[in-house]
Parts: C-alpha cells; sequence; structure tokens
C-alpha cells in the first residue's frame, strides 16, 4: 500500500529539518512581536533602526506562510507511520505518539489563525486572535522540542544516507527502491520535494509584494497593497469605522498635553503648525501582514514635552478621539520612543495634509514601532 518512496525517511527528514527552522525562526519572531505590543516592562525595545520592526514581523509572516505547504508535504510523507502496527510501541514511543496531538494540531491552528489574520477575518474566531495565536505557539514550540529530540537520531541517519545515494549512482536499487523506477502518481522523490520547495515560494512571493514596494505587484492576494490608499498609503481602520470623522473634523479640536509636566498645554491645528516642525520617513508596519514607507512631518514629542515642562524621556500615553474602550484607542511610548526626535505627532503625509483616514488633524508615528501602537486621531498626551 505504501510502497512509494515518497513515504521514505529521508524526505521526511528534509522537510522536517526545513519545518524546524521556519517554525523556529516564526516563533523567536512571533515572541518578539507579542513583546513590542503588550510585553514585560522591562523589555526595552528600542527606536533604532527605524525598520528593525518591519523586518522581523515580515519574517514571521514570511516563515509562517512558507510553513503551509512544507506542513502539508511532511504530513503526507508521514501519515502511512500512523498505521505501523503496533500503534503504541514502549513507554518513549508512546509519548513521543501523544507528543503528535499538540504538535500537528498547534501547527495547524496557528497556519490557519494566521492566515484568517492577515486576510482580515476574524469573523470565525471566537477568541482574541493574539492571545489565542500566542499561548497556542508556546504549546506547539513544547512539543516541537519533544519531537526534535526524539527523531534527530534517526533524521541525522536518513540525511546522510541521502546524501550517499546521491552521490554513488552506480549502487544497485534494493528491492524496496521503487522510487525512480515506478513513481507514485508520476512524481519522484525529486519532483515532490521540488514541487513543495516551489509552492513555498510562490506563496512567499505573493505575500511579501505586501512589505516591499519592488514585489508589490506580485501581491495578488494581499488584502492591503503597499503603494495604494489616501496619500499612496493603506489605511487599517478608516475614520468611518473608527467613528471619529465628527470629533476630527470639529473647530473646536485641541491636543491636550497634561499628566506630569510643570505647564497644561492645549494647541489648536494653526497653533500646532506654528511650532517648529520636523520631517522623517517612517513606516506604517501593521501586524497584519502589510508595511510601507511615508514621509512624515509634524511636532517632535521630546520638543512638546520640553515646552510642557515635562522630564526628557519621560513615558507617555497617547490618547485619541476613539472612544476609550476601543482596542486601539491609545497607546503608550516608553522612554527610548518618546525621547527620540523622530517621534512626531505627524500634521502631514508625504508632503500633503494628513487624510481623515490617515489620522487628521494629528496622528503619532514613531520609529520602529508596531502600526497598532501608531495611533490616529491624537487629542490627548499624558506625561506618566
Ligand atoms: N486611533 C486609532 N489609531 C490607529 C488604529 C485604530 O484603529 N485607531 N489602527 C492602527 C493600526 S492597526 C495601524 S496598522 C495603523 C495604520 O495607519 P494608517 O491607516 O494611516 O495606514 O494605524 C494605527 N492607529
Ligand atoms: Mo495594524
Amino acid at each position: 500500500m505504501f510502497r512509494s518512496r515518497l513515504h521514505d525517511p529521508w524526505p521526511a527528514s528534509v522537510l522536517g529539518v526545513a519545518l524546524a527552522v521556519t517554525f523556529g525562526v516564526c516563533f523567536l519572531t512571533g515572541l518578539v512581536d507579542w513583546a513590542v505590543q503588550r510585553g514585560p516592562t522591562w523589555f526595552g525595545w528600542p527606536s533604532r533602526p527605524v525598520n528593525l520592526y518591519r523586518i522581523t514581523e515580515g519574517v514571521h509572516v514570511v516563515t509562517g506562510i512558507a510553513s503551509i505547504p512544507l506542513l502539508m508535504a511532511k504530513l503526507w510523507v508521514v501519515y502511512p507511520k500512523l498505521f505501523v502496527w503496533p500503534p503504541l510501541q514502549g513507554i518513549a514511543g508512546t509519548l513521543e505518539r501523544l507528543s503528535l496531538v499538540p504538535l500537528v494540531g498547534g501547527s495547524l491552528f496557528l497556519l490557519f489563525t494566521g492566515v484568517l489574520n492577515i486576510a482580515y477575518w476574524y469573523g470565525p474566531l471566537p477568541f482574541f486572535f493574539p492571545t489565542a495565536h500566542f499561548w497556542v505557539a508556546w504549546i506547539t514550540v513544547g512539543a516541537l522540542v519533544v519531537h526534535v529530540g526524539a527523531k534527530a537520531t534517526e533524521t541525522r541517519i536518513a540525511l546522510q544516507r541521502g546524501t550517499q545515494e546521491g552521490s554513488n549512482k552506480s549502487t544497485p536499487p534494493s528491492p524496496g527502491d521503487v522510487d525512480e523506477a515506478i513513481p507514485h502518481g508520476g512524481l519522484t522523490r525529486r519532483g515532490f520535494m521540488a514541487t513543495a520547495a516551489a509552492t513555498a515560494g510562490a506563496l512567499v512571493a505573493v505575500v511579501v509584494g505586501e512589505a516591499a514596494v519592488p514585489l508589490s505587484r506580485l501581491a495578488v492576494l494581499a488584502p492591503r497593497n503597499p503603494l495604494t490608499g489616501p496619500q499612496r498609503l493603506p489605511v487599517n481602520q478608516s475614520a468611518i469605522e473608527a467613528q471619529v470623522v465628527e470629533l476630527a473634523r470639529d473647530s473646536a479640536y485641541r491636543l491636550s498635553v497634561e499628566g506630569r509636566c510643570r505647564r497644561r498645554m492645549s494647541f489648536n491645528l494653526e497653533q500646532l503648525r506654528r511650532l517648529p516642525q520636523r520631517q522623517a520617513g517612517l513606516p506604517i508596519t501593521c501586524v497584519e501582514g502589510w508595511s510601507a514607507s511615508a514621509s512624515w512631518r509634524g511636532v517632535s514629542v521630546p520638543l512638546l514635552l520640553q515646552i510642557a515642562g515635562a522630564r526628557p524621556g519621560a513615558p507617555v500615553r497617547i490618547e485619541s478621539l476613539e472612544a476609550a474602550d476601543r482596542l486601539y484607542s491609545s497607546s503608550v511610548l516608553h522612554p527610548d520612543h518618546s525621547s527620540d526626535p523622530d517621534t512626531l505627532l505627524a500634521l502631514e503625509l508625504n508632503g500633503e495634509e494628513l487624510d481623515l483616514d490617515h489620522g487628521y488633524p494629528v496622528r503619532l508615528i514613531a520609529p520602529n514601532r508596531a502600526g497598532v501602537l501608531q495611533t490616529k486621531w491624537v487629542s490627548k498626551v499624558v506625561v506618566l
């Protein structure tokens, strides 16, 4: 029944190593993402290099996407083992078998929810995506460590054999060697592995264009394209969705600075425009898979803190016109960011007054920061 050599240890091992790498990198970059957004206070995330978070987040999405065809191929290669008799072999064997439940189940869950997330499809999820994705990742990686430990020797042997076979074509085929002679459905082991790799590459190519402008024309499956949107920048949540249209356009709009500073202050838009302005090229990196760089102009936050008589590098909370119970209505700037001169309360984007959907009249834009923390429609700066 399973005589095809597609089900050999060699493809299983090569795919296993590839998956260990993509999962490992995806897990580490995912931890960075989690810590940046809701990590412990001791986790100091620097404001430089400006594009660092853009890279770690991009790598997270790309390694996750590449894992999908690799995991499908791997499951196809190893599923006959489920029918090996007797099913449970010794205590170690039984534990190894049991660890497959969280490993396979967790992997499928992570990849599935990850794809739903970058597709903006939260409808079917009965839980808060980041929390579930985070905890299942720990369980899955725990199971992965057990699995790698259990399979290390077997894998090393299979890989060595694979290379020897590759370099020594004159070895007569053993009775089990039906691969090149009787391909499985016309597919050789090499052909199968090349297909898995090519599928992974193609999926990465159509997704990475969401973050890399030179490839943006390939981003055929992407819900956001880095070059489309008002002022040539995508919008994540519009002013209508955030229910701030009236407040943002109100002539009574004021930006207030309060909290632990010597002077509580309040500025209308005209007064903000008359303060010294600073320009910076900074990306928006949305955790939902896209990122794009733009040119911003506005009031530097350290300067504003200085004007208000706050301690330099004090942490500040940036609050928006959005209702306070909504997910992204405010964010905190930790010292690295509140003291970086390129952390701006921006009034302009790509040489024009901010579009309403990009946060008019004032939005936060800081270097090396997650998109969810780049608060739009800012109305209050609270020094902590
Ligand atoms: N007040 C507020 N600010 C917000 C959001 C929001 O929903 N409300 N969305 C955030 C998210 S998730 C991203 S990725 C960026 C996107 O900014 P843009 O729409 O100008 O591209 O804004 C951030 N700022
Ligand atoms: Mo976002």
